[in-house]
């Protein structure tokens, strides 16, 4: 088996990047990254070499191109099963497949009004009625998750899924747009921050200097 390489964009902005490399790491899967950063030469060179779809993420397997994150999410649990990517317990497998396309096909409120910007801070800009009922929502899913499968650790299901890789871009949203939050999920983004994927990502993507004008709303442009 070779190596996996992940093409992803932006640590500071691409929240679908951000899933899959989280997932990796989190899992300990070994992984070459190529990053094609928006309105890069990198990226206008080599986005139709690496990717069927002109998107990012594409995790490459054995020569084949992997597209979207769910299907990444899957072929992960599927070629590394001793790494347990899904929760062990069927019932929690399906409640954490279904919170996982949920998020993958919806709260399209909150990711328009709140882009994934890592290294911005602004408190209170992006919230409307929309986005405050998709909030709701992701309040709903985190608490009934911590509260039914949650006991054997701080993250949805207990220990790290796949599920905290996909709610990982929304936890850094909330500290972007200093979202208010009950305990339970307060608790839960705060566990999600302390990831170690999740720190070296999020380091990563404070770092980075490049000023993306679609992903910054609520910012003048340098
Ligand atoms: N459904 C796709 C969405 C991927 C996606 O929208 N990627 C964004 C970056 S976060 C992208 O590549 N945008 C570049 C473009 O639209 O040209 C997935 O789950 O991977």
């Amino acid at each position: 088996m070779s190596r996996p390489t992940l093409v992803i964009a932006n640590k500071n902005y691409s929240s679908w990047s951000m899933r899959p490399w989280v997932l990796l790491r989190g899992l300990g899967v070994e992984f070459d990254e190529v990053q094609l950063k928006f309105g890069s030469d990198a990226h206008r060179d080599g986005i139709a070499r690496w990717s069927p779809t002109g998107l990012v993420p594409v995790l490459w397997l054995d020569g084949e191109p992997v597209w979207d994150t769910l299907a990444i999410a899957e072929t992960v649990a599927e070629r590394w099963p001793e790494r347990r990517a899904w929760p062990a317990e069927a019932r929690a497998r399906a409640v954490a497949r279904s919170v996982c396309a949920e998020m993958h096909a919806g709260f399209r409120a909150l990711r328009g009004a709140m882009p994934m910007n890592i290294r911005g801070a602004y408190p209170g800009k992006g919230m409307n009625p929309d986005v405050r009922k998709d909030i709701g929502r992701i309040v709903a899913i985190w608490t009934s998750c911590r509260e039914r499968f949650g006991q054997g650790g701080d993250l949805l299901f207990g220990r790290f899924s796949i599920a905290d890789a996909y709610y990982a871009p929304v936890v850094t949203r909330f500290v972007t747009y200093a979202v208010e939050l009950p305990p339970v999920a307060r608790r839960y983004v705060d566990a999600v921050l302390a990831l170690p994927a999740v720190r070296e990502w999020s380091a990563a993507g404070r770092a980075e200097p490049e000023f993306v004008a679609e992903d910054e709303p609520y910012a003048a442009r340098p």
